[in-house]
């Protein structure tokens, strides 16, 4: 894998990205060839080239100078490719089974060249559907617990992370996720959106000066706290998931930020599809909530307890602070990105697609009472047992 720079940026059509594919000579010939622009983020041009004779694929991801989800008028920095695809190599050294293979990467044209998932279903949509995955748990709390020790402080020589904060410096999107989840939803302001019905609700939650204090406290973390490098947007959008296999995708927002982000968005978002669904689907949800934290606490305890470079890691009680903050810090994040994801500028179809005007509205209110209750009460939790006691409690009121 190389990464070269060519001069000017002009976006991929579905033609010119068969004839990319050729020059970087992942395929033969330009018969039978397909190309087909998939992308349904709110970003990025993704395309798929399938060889039909060879049921060979590769994806070519472009980042776009603009946010699609909005249009020309929000600029967005190409840099963030470059992000991506370095997040990816980086995180392919720790989780290699657990993130698409990068094929190539070209900073002017902000691609990334790679892996065909296409055999795996986008977690959120099988959710949506109803799907099972015996092993995300395991995975996903395999995923958060060798990353995030690896590009810590416990993994790596202070030297050694510096560089790295250096090379993920990320500021564009960062800014995006300061405002999107950690300010816009908590103020009168213009990137929200929700339905009407909820307008009481939402001014109650701008008045809540308790809430927004917490709020400020979490957002103050994640502005100054620079862990370990994360994913950054680790929703169910972007995860790719069948019964056996799991890849996290899209690793554009990645950067040096708190324990606990990662995590904390991947419990919302679970949660998120939780609010949608009766209550036989919703223990099986609990429990992948659960198993994932214990997964993550089992294999960072003992990647500590075998591979730490610090010194610190051998006195009693070091590792348990570092793990009881977060959990601390997923629950409040989690809080920030139910509340986000149901008024904000970019939701969820899991709480979007319910159909029926009054139970999708239910719906949303009890995830603005999750979220709330989450925020406010994430310094009560101190293991995986008093969140579930803390959720169950929200679901009894
Ligand atoms: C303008 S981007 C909106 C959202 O999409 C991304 O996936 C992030 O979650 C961001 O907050
Ligand atoms: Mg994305």
């Amino acid at each position: 894998m190389s990464i070269s720079t060519h001069a000017g940026y002009e976006p991929l059509t579905e033609n010119t990205a068969i004839a990319l594919a050729i020059r970087l000579r992942l395929f033969e010939s330009e018969n039978g060839l397909q190309s087909q622009e998939i992308g349904d983020g709110n970003l990025n041009l993704v395309f798929r080239i399938y060889d039909e004779k060879s049921k060979k694929g590769i994806i070519i991801k472009q980042a776009l100078p603009y946010a699609k989800v909005v249009g020309e008028s929000w600029p967005l920095t190409l840099k963030r490719a470059t992000i991506e695809s370095n997040a990816l190599l980086t995180t392919a050294n720790y989780v290699p089974n657990l993130v698409p293979k990068v094929y190539y990467a070209d900073e002017q044209l902000a691609i990334t060249v790679m892996e065909d998932l296409s055999h795996l279903q986008i977690l959120r949509k099988g959710l949506i559907e109803n799907r099972t995955y015996p092993l995300l748990a395991q995975h996903i709390g395999t995923f958060l617990a060798r990353t995030h020790f690896y590009t810590s402080d416990l993994g790596l020589s202070p030297q050694e992370k510096k560089n790295l904060v250096q090379k993920f410096s990320n500021p564009e999107l960062c800014k995006i996720t300061e405002d999107l989840v950690f300010t816009d939803p908590f103020f009168d302001h213009d990137t929200n959106q929700f339905e009407r019905e909820l307008s009481a609700d939402v001014q109650k939650l701008w008045e809540d000066s308790l809430l927004k204090l917490e709020v400020a406290k979490l957002k103050q973390k994640f502005l100054t706290q620079a862990d370990a490098l994360l994913h950054g947007d680790l929703h169910t959008g972007s995860i790719f998931a069948d019964e056996h296999e799991t890849k996290v995708i899209d690793p554009e927002f990645a950067f040096f930020g708190p324990l606990g982000f990662d995590s904390g968005q991947f419990i919302a978002n679970i949660l998120l599809n939780l609010l949608s669904k009766p209550s036989a689907k919703q223990e099986e949800l609990l429990n992948t909530v659960y198993q994932t934290w214990d997964v993550f606490e089992k294999t960072f305890t003992a990647l500590c307890e075998q591979e730490s470079v610090e010194v610190f890691t051998k006195v009693d009680g070091y590792v348990q602070f570092v793990i009881r903050q977060s959990l601390e810090n997923s629950v409040g994040f989690a809080g920030c990105e139910i509340i986000r994801r149901t008024i904000g500028l970019a939701h969820v179809a899991d709480l979007d697609g319910i159909e029926n005007l009054d139970e999708r509205i239910k719906a949303k209110r009890s995830a603005l009472k999750l979220g709330r209750e989450l925020i406010l009460n994430r310094s009560l939790i101190s293991n995986i047992r008093d969140l579930k006691k803390l959720i169950e409690n929200v679901y009894a009121v």
